[in-house]
């Protein structure tokens, strides 16, 4: 074994962090040679329920946890964190505008940004789940500027995962033969999820597609915005928001960023654009990127197709306006 990772979970009480703290500690995040600390961040409402959660996982008599502790403190959450999943948000009520649902969530991601700036081990990186997720992590990383931005990324990997899972299931085969989805823009309905790089057993996958009666059009008529609202599809289905397969994708979103994607592939993470792709820097945006030796890396700009540049372009747009109103608030 290797040793110990401290990594904090914040909503830790929440449906996704509950799914995310047992999995973490059975080494689905780090690895089964790596022993893991677990930091859990809750508000103070919640902290007893969090509580309860450290005890469970106590229950498990888990060989790679070596502790769980519980706070209500950011600043102490965070102390000596290498790994933040930052799942906790505030979710959207009855009634609220959007101004006041970025608002609050602004409150949260910059307090924890300067906590996170405070206290973290210098190796630290987070992922961002909760909502709005790409414009919180903005918010975070400019509230700790000693921490590199780049370190700062949001999930758009379930994303990724649902367009693998329904480009596998409209060609009839495996998730194992579809390869190189790209998830571009934000974690939002208005993401654009690109098959036009994607191979299906190493084809073009729009010509696999093709063969199986679905033209361009069903892409952007039907796959697309499959994808993009495949969240309200498993609530209306399920009776309850995507949970398990979202602490999947947290997991494998680190995972992937410290183990590396296979050779020839990628992977979507929203990370703070360096202006490549004709995306502005200033936004976290998704794209498709490489991860080696614990970094990653935007994929080379391609000639990207008009109708993608329209898609990319519009979710951009959404991106600068998230960012524009929390600027008027003063909260970036
Ligand atoms: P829950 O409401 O079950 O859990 C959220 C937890 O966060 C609660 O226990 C709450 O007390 C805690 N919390 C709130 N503010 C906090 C703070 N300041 N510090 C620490 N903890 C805090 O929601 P859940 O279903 O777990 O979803 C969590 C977030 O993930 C939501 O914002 C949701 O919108 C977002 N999602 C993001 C996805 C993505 O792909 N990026 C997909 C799944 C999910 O919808």
């Amino acid at each position: 074994t290797t040793s110990a990772a401290t990594v904090t979970i914040t909503g830790a009480a929440g449906q996704i962090g509950y799914a995310t703290v047992f999995r973490a500690a059975a080494g689905a995040l780090l690895g089964s040679e790596t022993p893991v600390r677990l930091r859990l961040l809750e508000i103070p409402e919640a902290v007893r329920a969090a509580e309860g959660v450290a005890m469970e996982l106590l229950d498990g008599a888990m060989p790679l946890l070596e502790s769980v502790d519980v706070f209500d403190d950011p600043t102490a959450a965070f102390d000596g964190a290498e790994v933040g999943l930052l799942i906790g948000a505030r979710p959207r009520s009855k009634g609220m505008e959007r101004a006041d649902l970025l608002s609050a969530n602004a409150s949260i991601f910059s307090v924890q940004g300067r906590a996170i700036n405070e206290a973290a081990a210098p190796a630290f990186r987070a992922v961002v789940v909760g909502n709005p997720a790409n414009t919180n992590a903005l918010i975070a990383a400019s509230h700790a500027p000693d921490v590199p931005a780049e370190r700062f990324t949001a999930l758009t990997r379930l994303d990724h995962h649902r367009a693998e899972a329904q480009l596998a299931i409209a060609c009839g085969v495996s998730v194992n033969d579809v390869d190189g989805v790209a998830i571009w823009g934000n974690h939002s309905t208005s993401q654009y999820v690109d098959l036009t790089r994607a191979t299906v057993r190493g084809r073009p996958a729009e010509e696999v597609l093709l063969e199986h009666g679905h033209d361009r059009r069903w892409i952007d008529e039907f796959f697309i915005p499959k994808v993009a609202k495949r969240g309200a599809e498993i609530i209306e289905v399920r009776g309850g928001s995507s949970v398990a397969s979202a602490a999947h994708a947290t997991l494998r979103h680190i995972r992937t960023w410290l183990r590396g994607t296979p050779e020839g592939s990628w992977a979507s993470m929203a990370v703070p654009s360096t202006g490549i792709h004709g995306v502005p820097e200033g936004v976290v945006c998704s794209f498709p990127v490489t991860c080696s030796q614990g970094r990653y890396t935007i994929v080379e700009p391609w000639a990207i197709a008009d109708f993608s540049r329209a898609r990319i372009d519009r979710s951009v747009a959404e991106l600068l306006a998230e960012r524009e109103a929390v600027e008027a608030l003063d909260l970036l």
